[in-house]
Formats: C-alpha cells, structure tokens, sequence
C-alpha cells in the first residue's frame, strides 16, 4: 500500500499511536531479553509485528469499554493503560505485579481498566466475551467490549457459541480475528476450511469486514465505525485483520516453518516503520519522533527497574487468592 500523507487530527492521532505502537514494540523487545537473561521462564508470546491492530482497533474504544484478549496479551494491555512497571513485575513473578505474580505473561488482567484477560485456552475467551456484552446489555450501558484471537481460535467451538449467542441477543461486542497466517507451526491453509474467517460471520447473521492491518490510522477508522455502531445498538460484527507476526509463535519456538524470504517480505511492511514514514513524509520533524523514543525507553527502563527490585511474594501466598470448592 503507498504512504498517504496525513495532516490535521490525523497526523495528531497517527503521532500518538506511533508512541503507542513504540511502547509496545520495545517493551517486547525488553521482555524477549529479559527471557533470554533467564529472569523469567514459561510462556511468553510476543506481539511484535501486529502492533498497528491492537492499537489501532483500542482507540476506537472509550476509556470505560472492555476488551478481552488471549495469551498474546502484551499489546493488548498497554494499549489499555495497564502500567509497564506492573507488567514486567508480572513476567518477572514479582509480588507487585499485576495479578501479584501469580498469572505470568498471558494472564494480564485489570478490573479498574475492564481489560478481562489474557486467556490461555484457545477460543475460550470468545465465549467470556458474549458474557460481557450481555452484561453490558443487562445493565442498560452503552459500552462495548472488543474480543481479540487468532485464526487458529476461529475453529474452537466457544468461537461459534459466542458468535451465535452474541448475534441472537444483539451483544455490543466486537469480535477481531487476527490472522497472522500461523496457529503455532500450522498454516492457515492447513486449518481452515474457508480461508476468509470472516465470511463465518454470514452464518449468524452479523456485519463483517476483513482488511489489512498494517496501517495503524486505516484500522482505527474501520473499526471505529463498527464499534459506534455497537454503540448504537446494532450489534455485534466479526472483523478479520491480517497481520504478520515477525517472532516465533512463543519464545521457545525457532519458527522453522516460514521461509526467510517471506519474513523479511512482511518486516518491509512493518507497521511501526510505516508509520514514521507517514509522519516524517507529512511534515512531522526527525527530532519530535526521536523525543518520542525517548521518553518510552525513559520509562521502560525506570518499569524495569522497579520490576527488579520488587519483592518475590512470600511462599504463604501460595495459599491466598485461590479458590478451593
Ligand atoms: C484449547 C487449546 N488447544 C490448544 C492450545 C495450544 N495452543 C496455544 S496457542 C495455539 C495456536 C493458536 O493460534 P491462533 O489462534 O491462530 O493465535 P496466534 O497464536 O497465532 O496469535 C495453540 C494450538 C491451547 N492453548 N488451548
């Protein structure tokens, strides 16, 4: 896709989820080291390379919205304001992160932003998400909740019981496939009966749309409209976003799947580099940009710190916080 300029609000708004997209990219790249370093262990999936979708489909939302994710939650929970220090707490185990250590890389979670989850289970969470919408509904509210998996999820059967219900009660929810061409190792073509996930919107009556993720300001313009129309009260709609992502599937997988050439084929359309060029091409200074990065590795850094320094949880919080029927 050629470069547009922007000016205006949108060069306003594009300026801001750049620093977004930033916030995420390097915060990823911190955690991938972190890993590496062996300051922490089990799962971590990492988003890098499907930034422009998770920032541009949240800011369409309002602070008050919902949004529910699934264990490739990183993004996600930036986007939603959840505090960097709290999440690297989080990876690191540490008593002060966001769910006190106890849920690790892919179960961020914070009721104060109504970001419910990072899930692990694949699909699962579609279910949960009909669930806030019904809530939302019941409730007599006008909020909407976005709902984000991959096109591996789009197979699980909690993906068509959430689509169904979703669509026969009207639930303000939007559902957002993103289709970065892999479920683990497997490729789409390998998985899925219909290449297009969102023609299965057609199958419970509900808009739907599927375009390309990589320009941050296209996303944010083309969800906007169908979460005001949520809003509004028209229902749900299925929106499937290809994507890429430029790391393996988890940090202990080699991604010996894809070829070389097709990665660096989608590296060339890195949505963050897309997004400088747009931004320099419209007239926005180098140095405002550089002022920008900055200011985010300022705070990633100040994030980490207070990560590792915080206190591991005594062992007797072993046995808080845990349900036991
Ligand atoms: C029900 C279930 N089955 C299998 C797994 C193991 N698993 C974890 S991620 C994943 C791939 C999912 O791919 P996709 O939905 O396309 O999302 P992506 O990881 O590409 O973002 C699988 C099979 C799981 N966590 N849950």
């Amino acid at each position: 896709m050629p470069i547009k300029k922007v000016e205006g609000n949108d060069r306003d708004l594009l300026t801001k989820m750049y620093g977004e997209m930033l916030l995420i990219r390097r915060f990823e790249e911190m955690a991938a080291k972190a890993y590496a370093q062996g300051k922490f262990g089990g799962f971590c999936h990492l988003y890098i390379g499907q930034e422009a979708v998770g920032v541009g489909a949240l800011n369409a939302l309002r602070a008050d919205d919902y949004v529910v994710s699934t264990y490739r939650d990183h993004g996600h929970a930036l986007q939603r304001g959840l505090d960097p220090a709290a999440l690297l707490a989080e990876l690191l185990g540490k008593k002060t992160g966001i769910v006190q250590g106890k849920g690790g890389s892919m179960h961020f979670f914070s009721k104060e932003k109504n970001f419910m989850g990072g899930h692990g289970i694949v699909g699962g969470h579609v279910a949960l998400a009909s669930g806030i919408g019904w809530s939302i509904r019941y409730r007599k509210k006008d909020q909407v909740c976005i709902c984000f998996f991959g096109e591996g999820a789009a197979n699980i059967g909690a993906f068509h019981e959430g689509l169904n219900l979703a669509s026969l009660w009207n639930l303000p929810v939007i559902f957002i496939c993103e289709n970065n061409h892999y479920s683990m190792g497997t490729p789409e073509y390998r998985s899925l009966s219909v290449a297009d996930v969102s023609i299965r919107a057609v199958a419970y009556d509900m808009p739907r749309d599927h375009f390309h993720g990589g320009d941050v300001l296209d996303v944010e313009q083309k969800v906007k409209k169908y979460v005001d129309a949520a809003r509004a009260g028209e229902g749900p709609a299925l929106l499937e976003i290809s994507t890429y992502r430029f790391r393996g599937h988890s940090m202990s997988d080699p991604a010996k799947y894809r070829t070389k050439d097709e990665l660096e084929t989608y590296k060339k359309m890195d949505p963050l580099r897309r997004a400088y060029d747009t931004l320099t091409e419209s007239g926005v200074p180098e140095k405002d940009l550089a002022r920008i990065e900055s200011e985010v590795n300022n705070k990633l850094e100040q994030s980490l710190k207070f990560a590792e320094d915080s206190e591991a949880p005594p062992p007797s919080d072993l046995y808080s916080d845990v349900y036991v029927p």
